[in-house]
């Protein structure tokens, strides 16, 4: 007999043996339109059941590689800055211990708790952003840590030249003008992508994909919807090429899975994820 405890599938590695750790932070204080991000790590652990371990597209099994589930980060309601200071410190056991960590979200913001560690372990650190949104913003309604501004937080941290936008096609203007002189930006689509990641060969790289960059006729299971959207083949392809990257750190954010009772939106999520572990050298 075993104990009921439920991991993402094939994720059911012991700590010591795991290169890569998954785990959930279930928060979403700042979500600007419609909550409920937090709910998205334990509904791909459920549904993650319902995909295989094997991913024809790359000839690789879940099963073949160790990866512990660390569950969900227990988090305080209502207090931002000690949800992302529990996620830094967190991401920096896990990096303390020579582990990949791969954070499932949760809103965006978490995405910032877990650069502020991995940064400091590699300060040369490029970051591959995936988004509808340019989360470009100074503040949000006069709140500088918020969804929103996650990466003008990151930008702080990170400098010039270091952000890579991909799949942008919502933002205010000054976001905009932000973007064409301090990130790398593709607006609308993920084209250049694969360029991109070559020419980071070398580089230690963190990559983040807001599930919104997706299009929203496809995946419905989000808190702030964006028409015109890329195709999951698309984003797919994408993941494809980070098998030559020195990848140090992934999340997937922004699932809110109960606009989507379909389930898909979340079994999208589920595959994605398997598809970027089964990327992660070593893994
Ligand atoms: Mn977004």
């Amino acid at each position: 007999m075993n104990k009921n405890v439920q991991t993402f599938i094939g994720c059911d590695a012991e700590y010591a043996e795991a290169d890569i750790v998954l785990c959930g932070i279930p928060f979403d204080g700042t979500t600007s339109y419609r909550p409920g991000a937090r709910f998205g790590p334990s509904a791909m652990r459920a549904e993650s059941y319902g995909i295989e371990t094997y991913s024809p597209y790359v000839d690789r099994d879940l099963q073949d590689v160790p990866v512990f589930d660390a569950g969900d980060l227990e988090l305080p309601f209502g207090d931002t800055k000690k949800a992302l200071t529990m996620t830094e410190e967190r991401v920096a056991a896990f990096l303390a211990d020579g582990k990949t960590p791969f954070l499932l979200g949760g809103e965006h913001l978490i995405t910032l708790g877990a650069v502020r560690a991995v940064a400091r372990k590699h300060p040369a650190l490029h970051i591959l952003h995936l988004d509808a949104h340019a989360d470009l913003r100074a503040d949000y309604l006069g709140e500088p840590l918020s969804h929103a501004s996650v990466m003008r937080r990151i930008w702080d941290i990170v400098g010039d030249g270091r952000i890579h936008q991909f799949g942008i096609r919502s933002g205010e203007r000054a976001e905009f003008a932000f973007a064409a002189k301090h990130t790398h930006m593709r607006r609308y689509d993920l084209t250049g992508f694969a360029d991109t990641v070559a020419a980071l060969k070398n580089e230690p790289v963190y990559v983040t994909v807001d599930l919104d960059v997706l299009d929203p006729a496809g995946f419905c299971g989000t808190g702030t919807p964006e028409a015109g959207g890329v195709p999951f083949t698309a984003l797919l392809a994408a993941v494809h090429s980070l098998s030559t990257c020195n990848l140090v750190g992934c999340d997937v954010v922004e699932l809110s899975p109960h606009y989507d009772m379909s389930g898909a939106s979340t079994a999208a999520a589920c595959k994605l994820t398997r598809e970027i572990i089964l990327q992660i050298k070593g893994a």
